[in-house]
């Protein structure tokens, strides 16, 4: 194939190849349809999403409480985020125009503000139908789940081995194991396992025991785990302990790699409920120590700080057996994307995962994709036009090679190696 002679058909190449290029979204938390209400969708769910809760707080009246909110049926937290959030103020966050984006690709009129006759459209649709109707809009080609043995609601459906649709794919998340040893024994003890609230040599063993038990389910993609700010390796925590004794052994013995989404501060306003986490810097250098200690283990790793994301990328530089993904929730708007792709296209190539959805509502890959396809276009555009003037003439192949592996590509190719 010819390569460009002009500055002009290069950027129409690129931006077409990234609107073009199917999409692997390697962490979202979707389920399977068979999973029942486990999977959320519809507009009900879109305006309830948690980022948009944490906005209705910011502007609703002090007399509507949380202790309000909660008690709301659904529907009416629905319609209370779309009149604080929507109507009386402009929806010109992320997750406002977020819910826009993806009713418009329904096909829905969302600026005509028909709240109700956009609820009966959904009321009309079939989720079997749907939910692929949602990844094609989003140019997705498969998606990977967050599968947690540790919550009961989800593990009973593994057990009854209901059917997963084959463009969702399962992954272990471990955080009790780590985060939360006593509350990850009680349920392992309560399955048979001899763990107790204290760690000990032998309540590590039967805990490797169970998550190779679950890994055999669920063939998981990567073990995974989101971390507090201070989250440190090596150390004599019980979160280390648990890394080195469990995680670690385990990911070798099954040839996983581990995922660490690190920076969350869980809970800072309880009240808030999955709407009250916030973000911490994190120490990068856990996960050089891990990569250096471990090079026969693979890791992915985002974090949740706009502070770290440079440090991370070096790290990246330094260990061939880690690859950074995604520009995760509180980084996920066009303004952190294009800094951080930027960022890492300087210095990673195209050896990265742009980003993932983080989708809990099944229309959000819809409106996470297209924000931010549009932003990579733009900064692959800059990026390769840099390239042109360098005197490098790159063909249509290559760059639609280069687009696919930060839209998956680099992650297959990671796994692979
Ligand atoms: O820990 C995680 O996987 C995070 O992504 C949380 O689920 C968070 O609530 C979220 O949805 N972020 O986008
Ligand atoms: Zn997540």
């Amino acid at each position: 194939m010819k390569a460009f002679g002009d500055a002009g058909g290069l950027e129409s190449a690129v931006r077409r190849a990234v609107a073009e290029a199917a999409a692997t979204d390697i962490h979202t938390h979707l389920f399977p349809p068979s999973h029942g209400n486990l999977l959320l969708w519809g507009v009900d769910e879109l305006l309830t999403y948690h980022y948009l809760v944490a906005e209705l707080f910011m502007v609703a009246p002090r007399e509507l409480t949380a202790e309000k909110f909660w008690q709301m049926p659904k529907a009416q937290q629905a319609e209370t985020v779309w009149q604080h959030v929507f109507l009386r103020h402009g929806p010109l966050s992320e997750a406002g125009r977020g819910v826009i984006t993806a009713l418009n690709a329904l096909g829905l009129d969302a600026g005509g503000r028909d709240l109700a006759g956009i609820r009966n459209w959904f009321a009309g649709q079939k989720i079997e139908e749907h939910m692929p109707r949602a990844f094609k809009l989003a140019g997705v080609d498969s998606a990977v789940m967050t599968n947690d043995p540790f919550q009961p609601q989800e593990a009973r459906h593994w057990e009854a081995r209901r059917s997963v649709w084959e463009a969702l794919k399962p992954a272990l998340r471990i955080d009790p194991v780590i985060v939360n040893w006593p509350a990850a024994a009680k349920v392992m003890a309560g399955a048979g396992y001899k763990t107790s609230a204290m760690p000990s040599d032998a309540g590590y063993a039967d805990a490797r025991k169970f998550l190779i038990q679950w890994a055999e389910k669920l063939q998981p993609v990567y073990l995974a785990a989101s971390l507090p700010p201070d989250f440190r390796y090596p150390a004599g925590d019980i979160m280390a302990r648990a890394v080195r004794n469990v995680v670690l052994p385990v990911a070798r013995e099954l040839g996983l790699p581990v995922a660490m989404m690190i920076g969350v501060r869980r809970g800072v306003n309880p009240l808030l409920r999955e709407a009250g986490d916030s973000v911490g810097i994190c120490d990068v250098t856990a996960v050089q120590n891990l990569c250096a200690e471990n090079p026969d283990v693979k890791f992915l790793a985002t974090v949740l700080s706009r502070v770290n994301q440079q440090e991370l990328c070096v790290c990246a530089r330094k260990f061939r057996n880690l690859h950074v993904f995604g520009c995760w929730w509180f980084c996920n708007g066009p303004s952190a994307i294009a800094e951080i792709t930027r960022q890492r296209l300087e210095l990673l190539g195209t050896a990265f995962t742009a980003n993932h959805s983080d989708a809990r509502v099944l229309e959000q890959v819809i409106y996470k994709w297209s924000h931010t396809r549009k932003v990579l276009a733009d900064v692959l555009a800059e990026k390769y036009a840099d390239l042109f003037r360098a005197g490098w003439r790159p063909t249509e192949d290559e760059i639609r090679r280069d687009v696919r592996s930060l839209l998956g590509g680099a992650f297959e190719e990671f796994l692979a190696k």
